[in-house]
Order: structure tokens, then C-alpha cells, then sequence
């Protein structure tokens, strides 16, 4: 005690008077661009995902009228690419629906073009209505029907068209956030409108998609393959769930790959088809990959972090990172997905559980 009391009046506050030296280091310290690492420690070395995406839906019936007005606002050709963002609710001006992935809804009016460029983010794009408008991706046309799911790889020209006489909207995916982040953005504007088509319509399906490969295809990070068509697929998902192969949180799902190499079809997003059976009610998951879900038939609910999420046809929902989800599906319903995962295991950062 008389020690302590010594103490005191000698220094009045020491506690105190470490915190003033602190502060004045601190102050001196930024002059030189430094700072002290304990003071953020935490916040910088999360014990777990921290994210400022919010699970959220856009129901179809609002984005469709919505895309629909803008056609009388604006021509495919002025705009570049006609396209209203899916905007995070948290992260309203940052052109993303995830941090990682922009979503938007593209609409292409009948006799409309959309001119070609390319540009290193590469984007998916999964067909929502219409039919008989086609992207033409590496000199080949890929026409397009509901269900549909097209890509285009970093670098690749594309542009699109749409000679039917119906509008037709379908959501895009890019990467951009990521390319951005990287600060790796480069693009393309071509003269021409539109690209020369130099292959057959159809061709990368036929050519790799078929269990067999040109002879001497060499190996890529991205599928060959252009269109992934509905058609072909979702009779594999229904045999799936006829002959009992559901998985208790994600249905009866495959996941769209690379035939070449059975990876992602593209180096930075991955994409799922599941079918839900009647009276689904999902088990819980989460994953360290943001998802971005949309309903291509039936009707649920999705509860993520304890909110529930309502979805019909072409509804589109996201599902942030690390937030414990599980789907419920009263009716038999087709859920597409996509996500970041391969970029991050690529990294060996993903992780997934219950
Ligand atoms: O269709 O090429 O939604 O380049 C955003 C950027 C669509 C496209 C988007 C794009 C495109
Ligand atoms: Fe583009």
C-alpha cells in the first residue's frame, strides 16, 4: 500500500501516462505510414467470415416490369449492355449482389444487338424468358431457351441478338468484383457490331460435350463447352431423384463442369442444377461461398441466418457467405446456382459445414 501510494505521487496516473505514449507513438508512427497491428488484430484476423451481405430476394414479377420499362428508356445499342443490377441491399452503388459476384438482368428487345467487345471478367449467363435470341461467343452463335446456361471466359468476344420476336431477359454473373479487386480489369470495344460467326451453331457441345474430344485438345481452366442447354439437363437431375440420389441439404444436384478437365467451367464461378422433391425440407448448410440461387421452377422457401426467403419462378435469391441455410420446397422445384467457390479453392480458402 505505501508503496503504491509512493508510486502515486511520483506519477499520478502511469496507466494513464502509457496511453498518452501510446497515442503520441501512434500519431508519430502514421507520419511515416505505419501503424501498430495490435489495435486491428482482431478485426483484420477474423475468427470467423465477417460479411456485409445480406440474404435477400428479387422476385421476378418486379425485376421483369422493371427491365421491361427500361426498353422503352434506353436501346441495347446505347446502353451497351441493357442491364438493371441486382444490387446488394447492403451494398447499394458497388455494382455487386455478393462482395465477389455482380448479378443484373439483361434484356435484348426483338431485332435488337448488343455490340461485341470482350474483357477479362468473365460472365454466365442463365436464360429467364424468351426464346430464339443467341450470344455469339468465339465465333459461334449459341441460341438460347429458358433454362439455358452460357458462358464466356475471360478474353472471349461475345456479343448478342435477338432475331425472334419476343423480348428476351435472362440474369448475368460476372467476376468483376474480383478482377477489380486485383485491379486486373482489362476490355475490348470490336468496330464490327458483330463478330463473323466462323463455327457451326451448336459446335462446342458437339465437339465436347458428346464423351469425346477433338484429339489433342489441350487442357484449360474454362469449359469449351458454350451452352449448357436446359433441355439436356434437367432430365439428368429428374432420373437422379427418381432413383433416390438427393442429398439432404442440396437435392438431387449436379454441378456443371469442364469436360476436359471435371473442374468448374470457369476458373472464378461454378454453377449447380437441383431438383427438390415434393415436400423437400432441407437440412441445414453453410459454406464459405456466396450463392446466388434462382428458382426455375416450382416454389419455396429458403430460411438463411433465421431469415425466410419466399421464392417462385425466376425468383432470384443470394445466400452470403457463411450464413447457415436450408431449402423448403412444398411443391417439386428446380433451383440453379452459382457461386465463387472454385476462386476460393483455388486459393485452399473454402470451407464448408453444417
Ligand atoms: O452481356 O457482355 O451484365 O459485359 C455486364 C457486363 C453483361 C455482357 C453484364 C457485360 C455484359
Ligand atoms: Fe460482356
Amino acid at each position: 500500500m505505501a508503496v503504491a501510494a509512493a508510486t502515486q505521487t511520483s506519477s499520478p496516473s502511469p496507466k494513464h501516462n502509457i496511453e498518452a505514449m501510446r497515442e503520441a507513438f501512434y500519431s508519430r508512427i502514421a507520419k511515416k505510414d505505419m501503424a501498430p497491428l495490435w489495435k486491428v488484430m482482431r478485426s483484420v484476423v477474423t475468427n470467423e467470415p465477417v460479411t456485409r451481405c445480406q440474404p435477400h430476394v428479387w422476385r421476378y414479377g418486379d425485376v421483369k416490369s422493371l427491365v421491361m420499362e427500361s426498353g422503352g428508356l434506353i436501346t441495347a445499342e446505347e446502353a451497351e449492355r441493357r442491364v438493371l443490377i441486382l444490387e446488394n441491399p447492403a451494398m447499394h452503388g458497388e455494382s455487386r449482389i455478393t462482395n465477389t459476384l455482380f448479378a443484373g438482368v439483361q434484356m435484348i428487345m426483338p431485332g435488337e444487338v448488343a455490340p461485341a467487345h470482350r474483357h477479362v471478367s468473365s460472365a454466365i449467363r442463365f436464360v429467364l424468358d424468351g426464346e430464339g435470341a443467341y450470344t455469339a461467343v468465339e465465333g459461334e452463335k449459341a441460341f438460347m431457351a429458358p433454362g439455358d446456361f452460357v458462358i464466356t471466359a475471360n478474353w472471349a468476344p461475345h456479343d448478342h441478338g435477338n432475331p425472334s420476336d419476343k423480348p428476351m431477359l435472362w440474369l448475368d454473373v460476372l467476376d468483376f468484383p474480383v478482377v477489380n479487386f486485383y485491379e486486373a480489369s482489362f476490355a475490348e470495344h470490336f468496330d464490327d457490331a458483330t463478330q463473323a460467326t466462323t463455327r457451326k451453331d451448336g459446335d462446342s457441345l458437339s465437339f465436347y460435350g458428346s464423351g469425346v474430344l477433338p484429339d489433342g485438345t489441350p487442357t484449360m481452366n474454362r469449359s469449351p463447352v458454350i451452352n449448357y442447354t436446359y433441355a439436356r439437363t434437367r432430365p439428368i437431375i429428374e432420373r437422379m431423384m427418381q432413383s433416390g440420389d438427393i442429398d439432404k441439404r442440396h437435392g438431387a444436384r449436379v454441378r456443371y463442369a469442364n469436360p476436359v478437365t471435371g473442374g468448374p467451367v470457369l476458373p472464378t464461378m461454378s454453377a449447380c442444377l437441383a431438383m427438390l422433391p415434393k415436400g423437400f425440407q432441407g437440412e441445414p448448410y453453410r459454406a464459405t461461398d456466396g450463392t446466388i440461387f434462382v428458382c426455375v421452377e416450382g416454389e419455396g422457401t429458403t430460411t438463411v441466418d433465421g431469415k425466410v426467403l419466399e421464392w417462385g419462378k425466376n425468383d432470384v435469391f443470394v445466400v452470403p457467405p457463411w450464413k447457415r441455410y436450408a431449402h423448403n420446397a412444398p411443391k417439386q422445384s428446380v433451383l440453379f446456382s452459382i457461386s465463387d467457390r472454385p476462386a476460393q479453392e483455388a486459393l485452399g480458402i473454402w470451407r464448408e459445414g453444417k
